[in-house]
């Protein structure tokens, strides 16, 4: 352990976390916040000190919650072992690539959410959606960060494809190498505040960061040429603290992001679907040839167009499926 200056108030505590802690438990315990998750290890900030401890909750079983970066611990003072993962706040987390029936967990008690990409032949509007989709889901404020403006003559025209998936999304454009461009994203990463980057590979998160802290200390990497495809540089989620006490939450590029458990957020990303779609003659309306679908009938007007409609069949589809594998594997 070494000590630090910090207290629990700049590392982003809440008294939501504090009201989880019964008196008892306050005699013997205190809360650390984990910063980063490695392989059976975890590093975690308290206030006035830092280390490092294992990140296995002894008595936990397979259903109990495995910290994750982001989480707030009880440490017990009498073993100096964690105790409990306090309830969350929000919690991102997808599909595990690779198995179907798991999940991963991505990063908890967020405040904001920058859903990065960039401004080159990879952007796409359907994968930020997702994105968008999962932090509906969890209640997390979303800002879409477009980066490598400096490589396009039309830096707006990304924008506005982007502006038009939901009305009033906070869209940013910004070179991740200029800290006079990522200046304006400041505002969002006040003191204790907590902003996870989430995106593709090589779409410049760790650069962000780097800028952001005024510093190169985070490895990043050329994307390779032709293809523009990121390398996969970050592999670990780690919480990078700025000089104005906000907390940048850096996370690896994900290849794949399959939803689960995110029907709520698919219905508030697609509300205007889910609106018309209330005035479809049956309640069970697929929105394929059955008689008095309002759903056909605004994207024969124009009032809806066919592309999303695509977009958010597809989504609800790939999301159903996925919690029905994962029902499969949880015990009743
Ligand atoms: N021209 C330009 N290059 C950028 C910009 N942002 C990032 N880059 C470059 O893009 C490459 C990839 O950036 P990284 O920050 O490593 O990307 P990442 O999203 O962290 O990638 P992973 O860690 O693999 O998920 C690096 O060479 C950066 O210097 C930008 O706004 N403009
Ligand atoms: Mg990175
Ligand atoms: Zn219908």
């Amino acid at each position: 352990m070494t000590s630090t200056h910090e207290t629990l108030e700049d590392l982003g505590w809440k008294d939501w976390f504090s009201d989880q802690i019964s008196g008892e438990e306050a005699r013997f315990c205190h809360p650390v916040r984990v910063m980063a998750v490695h392989r059976g290890q975890i590093a975690v900030a308290g206030a006035g000190s830092r280390g490092s401890i294992a990140s296995h909750i002894p008595g936990a079983g397979p259903a109990d919650d495995h910290p994750t970066v982001g989480d707030w611990l009880l440490i017990d003072g009498r073993t100096s072992q964690p105790s409990r993962v306090l309830q969350r706040l929000n919690l991102f987390k997808r599909r595990a690539p690779g198995d179907r029936r798991k999940e991963q967990m991505i990063a908890a008690n967020v405040d904001t959410v920058f859903i990065t990409a960039s401004c080159n032949q990879d952007f796409s509007v359907a994968r930020l959606e997702r994105y968008l989709v999962m932090a509906r889901e969890v209640g997390v404020r979303p800002v879409v960060v477009l980066t490598k403006i400096d490589l396009t003559d039309t830096p707006e025209a990304f924008a506005t494809a982007v502006r038009a998936i939901e009305p009033g999304l906070l869209v940013e454009t910004v070179n991740g190498r200029d800290p006079a461009s990522v200046a304006r994203l400041a505002c969002w990463c006040g003191k204790g505040e907590t902003v996870a980057l989430l995106g593709s590979s090589g779409v410049g998160k760790s650069t962000l960061v780097n800028t952001l802290r005024g510093s190169d200390s985070i490895a990043t990497q050329e994307i390779r040429a032709g293809d523009d495809t990121g390398r996969h540089t970050t592999t670990a989620r780690e919480m990078h603290r700025l000089r104005d006490g906000g907390w940048l939450l850096d996370t690896p590029g994900m290849r794949e992001l399959q939803l689960s458990e995110a029907a709520t957020g698919i219905d508030e990303v697609f509300d205007d679907f889910v609106l018309v779609a209330q005035d479809c003659r049956f309640s069970n309306c697929a929105h394929g040839t059955e008689p008095g679908c309002a759903i056909r009938a605004a994207i024969a007007t124009g009032a809806l167009t066919v592309v999303r409609f695509d977009r958010w069949r597809l989504l609800a589809a790939e999301e159903s499926a996925n919690d029905a594998q994962l029902m499969k594997r949880r015990p009743r």
